[in-house]
């Protein structure tokens, strides 16, 4: 752009609040981003590079790396870094991913970096429980690299095995889980998951209540809420931070765990290596991984997660008139259900009159599914679907999801057919119909019917 003027990196770094306009430099360009700050679907963190280079803080959040977001700072351009600057301003650009673990290529990634990625939906429902390789995974920020030898976890107990070994089959699904139908109604901000940000897994570890216990703290203290701090930090040192009501962690039927092994084996790196909270039937970002630090408080945490994302509002409020402050934290989450054979649009033979369904329920906060239908005209008629794997253990401590499937009989001449399920738990909640209704701008709690259409060959 030879026709803006240029500007040395000490005139851009005077331009850094709103009253002096808030400027950045992404590669040689220098733009004003002052109008754009209150529009950030990340927030304040775009203040972070406010006088300065974003690059870094690009490399970090790596869903920025998109022609579309480059066209919108390309707009906002108001000059050159010069001559003498460039290069000056981009210092330290390793890639802080680098250190990622290797993952399975079958994931199918939302986005790289940070990595986030789901098993393609078809193999979801073939195993109760979810191969570690094949686990959703959902990091918002580079994986720590934990030198397990001088790991230390701030919680003042002398030794962490010497509590009780305790084993729970539990499913974790993100609030973000089935957005991308919300959004296909109307734009939402957030990754765009399919059906497969969820999955089912045996952990391993201690009980929290048991390690609380030790320090004296019991369901009789006087506490709010329990906060974890993650290992992974952001570029300016602040950890990934989530919490929980007191009550949840110290309950005597509490099943909240400090867990170092998923499926019998060490955590994965990206599952949380090598101790996670597994806080069952309670939205996956307070499953703080890579556990750094405990704190017990008064408080909630103060983190970006858990005051200014994963929480729901009317489908009226939008980013001009969203308050956050006016949600709560989502913690335990809402009955949902979906297909995952077949796949949609693919074309199905009728056997015996019937086409085969099958697929994965589940509700939060311990309840357990207790039917799944399914309809193929509408509504006009309902089947039951065959609930064929559940654990055996009862609400309020039903952790995992319940796979299902069905043979519904398909009427002779009908080509295509459009299947809807939805799924009723134990406290006979079910699902909405319709995303309209519940739509909200973050595209959280996706949770109403979900629906296939396919081709039918007799
Ligand atoms: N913990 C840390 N430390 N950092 C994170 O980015 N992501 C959270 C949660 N715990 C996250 C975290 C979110 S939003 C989800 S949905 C789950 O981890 C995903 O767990 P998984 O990657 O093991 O499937
Ligand atoms: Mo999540």
């Amino acid at each position: 752009q030879p026709n803006l003027p240029e500007y040395s990196l000490e005139e851009v770094s005077k331009h850094a609040t709103k009253e002096t306009k808030i400027w950045v430099i992404f590669r040689r360009g220098v733009y004003d981003i002052t109008n754009f700050v209150e529009e950030h679907p990340g927030g304040d963190q775009i203040m972070l590079g406010a006088g300065n280079s974003i690059e870094p803080f690009w490399l970090l959040y790596g869903v920025h790396n998109q022609i579309q977001i480059y066209e919108i700072l390309e707009k906002m351009r108001i000059g050159n870094v010069s001559e003498k600057d460039a290069g000056e301003s981009i210092k330290d650009m390793s890639d802080p991913y680098d250190n990622d673990p290797k993952r399975h290529p079958i994931l199918k990634p939302a986005s790289l970096k940070p990595f986030n990625a789901e098993a393609p939906l078809s193999l979801l429902a073939e195993n109760f429980i979810s191969p570690n390789e094949l686990f959703y995974v959902r990091n918002h920020l580079p994986v720590p690299e934990v030198d397990i030898s001088t790991y230390e976890l701030e919680v003042e107990v002398e030794d962490f095995k010497q509590f009780q070994k305790h084993t729970i089959t539990a499913t974790i699904m993100c609030a973000g889980n089935r957005r991308s139908e919300m959004s296909k109604l109307k734009m939402v901000k957030g990754l765009d998951w399919g059906c497969a940000a969820i999955g089912n897994a045996t952990f391993t570890g201690v009980r929290l209540k048991d390690v609380l216990h030790k320090v004296g703290i019991n369901e009789d203290s006087d506490y709010k809420h329990v906060q974890f701090e993650g290992l992974d930090t952001d570029s300016t040192g602040k950890s990934y931070g989530a919490s929980i009501p007191f009550w949840k962690a110290v309950d005597k039927k509490s099943d909240v765990l400090l867990a170092y092994e998923m499926n019998g084996k060490p955590l994965p790196r990206d599952h949380g290596f090598p101790i996670r909270v597994i806080v069952p039937g309670v939205v996956g970002a307070r499953n703080v991984k890579w556990l750094g630090k405990i704190i017990i408080s008064q408080n909630e945490s103060d983190s970006h997660w858990q005051q200014n994302d994963y929480k729901s509002f009317s489908p009226s409020v939008d980013w001009d008139t969203v308050d956050f402050k006016t949600s709560p934290a989502i913690q335990e989450l809402p009955v949902t259900s979906a297909i995952c054979k077949p796949e949609p649009g693919s074309t199905v033979k009728v056997q015996d009159g019937c086409i085969f369904v099958q697929g994965y329920a589940w509700s939060g906060g311990g309840k357990q599914i207790v039917r799944v239908d399914l309809t193929i005209d509408g509504g006009d008629n309902w089947h039951v679907a065959n609930l064929d794997e559940q654990d055996s253990s009862s609400p309020p401590q039903h952790w995992s999801w319940t796979l299902w499937s069905a043979k519904i009989p398909v009427p002779k001449e009908k080509t295509q057919i459009d299947i809807h399920v939805k799924a009723v738990d134990s406290d006979y909640n079910t699902q909405p119909e319709h995303f309209k209704n519940i739509w909200n701008l973050r595209g959280v709690l996706s949770n109403a019917y979900h629906h296939v259409p396919i081709n039918v060959k007799w």
